[in-house]
């Protein structure tokens, strides 16, 4: 049976040139500094965003922790999304492990925060309450549809930032898909914040990785929380070789995805049972619910699973598809065929 998996772009396994790049990478060892490709690697992404330093880390939710310990002592506070990964999706892994206070502001739909709601959740210097240090933001916005933040409100929230001499930090697991969407360089994007973190493994098909980017001093720290964290690697080269390779390769192609993600949602939309906000629809990442009385999104899920279609359900009604490098237009195409054979209860 044709599988079509849209349940993530985490799914996306190593290209032919990535996985020669890992066969045939110089090796050395990473704890000592001695890691030729890691190192590359992390000058690469530093030149990319335009920062001093990087730091490889094994995944997005490490990249985040150790940066938010990287701004944080315990009992600080960071103020940052309702709907944001950090705080959804990472269990609570910056209070359980750092100590770190989270204050949520709530998400508007297109995955920002209202100015005047994250200034009023600054704290004044006070005995009784935590400093606030931080504000996290996240773009593309996962559950706020995929959303890219723009640059003018980038710098409305950095302006806010040195106002009250706080610090910023984005989540960019797709950096490079806001870039892409908003027509703008990533540095662009990363200039606004003292510290991003990115992702190789969503969307750029490698199979393991992330990069924290910052000033110099700020990735020196990051580099002995990462060590605590157990996440000190040795002959890290293998994996950084195919992190080369999506960037060199893989951030250019990234259109296609949302391309065929618009596809995927107007399709969705015209669907009898569904419903899509397609003005959301803005990068690789839909959204959609089903409105049908005694139809729940898992239930939608199963039905499409056992017809070779995977989705997320996300919530009750809420389910989740995501393009990505092994979806083709065609896989689009068949599977609204399938959508519309389960809610036909063919
Ligand atoms: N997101 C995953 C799941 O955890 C939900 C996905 O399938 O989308 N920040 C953002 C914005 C993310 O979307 C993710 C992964 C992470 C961080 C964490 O990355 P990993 O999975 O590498 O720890």
């Amino acid at each position: 049976m044709r599988l079509i998996d849209l349940r993530s772009d985490t799914v996306t396994h190593p290209t032919p040139e990535m996985r020669r790049a890992m066969a045939e990478a110089e090796l050395g060892d990473d704890v000592f500094g001695e890691d030729p490709t890691v190192n590359n690697l992390e000058e690469m992404a530093a030149d990319l965003l335009k920062k001093q330093a990087a730091l490889f880390v094994c995944s997005g939710t490490m990249g985040n922790l150790v940066s938010l310990l990287t701004h944080c002592g315990r009992g600080d506070e960071v103020i940052l999304g309702d709907q944001s990964h950090i705080f959804f999706y990472e269990q609570g892994g910056i209070s359980a492990l750092g100590g770190i206070h989270p204050r949520t502001v709530r998400n508007h739909p297109d995955g920002t925060m209202d100015l005047g709601e994250l200034e009023a959740a600054i704290r004044p210097d006070n005995v009784h309450f935590p400093r606030t240090r931080l504000i996290a933001l996240e773009n593309t916005h996962n559950r706020c549809s995929g959303n890219p933040l723009n640059r003018a409100y980038l710098q409305a929230v950095k302006d806010l930032a040195q106002h009250h001499q706080l610090r910023v930090h984005m989540d960019g697991a797709r950096i490079f898909h806001a870039a892409a969407a908003l027509g703008i360089p990533v540095h662009d994007i990363a200039s606004w914040a003292d510290s991003v973190t990115f992702c190789l493994s969503k969307g750029l098909a490698a199979p393991v990785g992330s990069l924290i980017c910052g000033s110099a001093d700020f990735i020196a720290e990051a580099r002995r929380n990462r060590k605590v964290l157990g996440g000190g690697m040795r002959q890290a080269g293998v994996l950084a070789a195919a992190g080369i390779v999506a960037l060199k390769q893989m951030t250019a192609r990234l259109a296609n995805d949302h391309n065929n993600a618009r596809k995927l949602a107007e399709g969705l939309a015209s669907l009898d049972g569904l419903t899509v906000d397609l003005e959301l629809v803005r990068t690789n990442i839909v959204f959609f619910k089903t409105t049908r009385a005694g139809l729940s999104a898992a239930e939608l899920a199963a039905k499409l699973h056992s017809k070779g279609v995977r989705v997320l359900p996300a919530g009750p009604q809420l389910l989740r598809a995501v393009t990505h490098y092994h979806i083709s237009e065609d896989d689009i195409d068949y599977a609204l065929g399938v959508f519309t054979n389960c809610l036909d209860g063919k």
